[in-house]
């Protein structure tokens, strides 16, 4: 691990509209400038478009996991992380790069492990969609009773954290779930030191990559909350 380095990591899969712009939008030089160096690291689900090429051009080291979901890509990521500090975003551009250098001076201002972000904050209009809203409520409720965990948006994708935090989470989910599984598995099982913050949220750039109905999707992340608390 080096010291005051900061992996970014992006999950792709045929986001050719939307990884340059998100790439593009992530302020190297203000972090630089903080004293990081900058890993930007695009975990590839095989994409069939030209999201690689536009991701290398756009200054990113590229990885290829072709083994499917969100959580592998994620788990796959963190594996091949130089920086002491993560960050994690969507391709599509619907996540503030563009504050992850606020972020991290919170993290280390506040001396925090974890930060995750509360999208309900300032969410553009048309950027989640109706039944997603009602969805990720219902989760949010679970998480408060099932974990004692008051975290508005246990879905979010976009997080700042010490990659050590790693260390002693136990990551089994391969797709969606992962996303609140680290939470719980960083928040409520490792007692770390977190807090949520309201970030804005905008529409995505090309087609979602959620696969099947929003409904099953969030059955299956309620049914693996509901199992995570009756077995880690
Ligand atoms: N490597 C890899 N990336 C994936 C996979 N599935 C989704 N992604 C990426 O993970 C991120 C999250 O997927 P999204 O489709 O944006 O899901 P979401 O943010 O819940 O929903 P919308 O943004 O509203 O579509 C995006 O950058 C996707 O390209 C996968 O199987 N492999
Ligand atoms: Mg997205």
């Amino acid at each position: 691990m080096t010291a005051n380095k900061i992996t970014i990591i992006i999950p792709a899969l045929n986001e050719e509209d939307g990884i340059e712009r998100t790439i593009s939008a992530i302020p190297r030089p203000e972090l630089e400038g903080m004293g990081y160096k900058v890993q930007i690291l695009v975990v590839d689900g095989g994409s069939e478009d030209s999201t690689r090429e536009r991701a290398i051009k756009a200054g990113a080291e590229v990885i290829i996991e072709p083994r499917r979901g969100y959580g592998r890509a994620y788990k796959t990521g963190f594996a091949h992380a130089e920086g002491d500090i993560i960050a994690t975003a969507d391709a599509d551009g619907t996540y503030p790069v563009e504050d992850i250098p606020s972020l991290v001076k919170t993290l280390k201002e506040e001396n925090l492990d974890f930060l995750t972000t509360n999208r309900f904050a300032f969410m553009e209009k048309g950027a989640m969609s109706f039944r997603n809203k009602i969805g990720n409520t219902i989760l949010y409720l679970a998480m408060r009773i099932l974990f004692r965990l008051k975290m508005r948006d246990p879905e979010s994708g976009m997080w700042v954290f010490k990659k050590n935090i790693l260390g002693k989470a136990k990551l089994g989910s391969d797709t969606w779930p992962l996303s609140h599984e680290l939470k719980i598995e960083a928040c409520y099982f490792n007692k770390c030191r977190w807090k949520e913050v309201p970030i804005q949220y905008k529409r995505r750039f090309g087609k979602t990559k959620l696969l099947g109905s929003g409904w099953k999707v969030g059955f299956t992340d309620l049914f693996h909350l509901i199992k995570k608390r009756m077995i880690r």
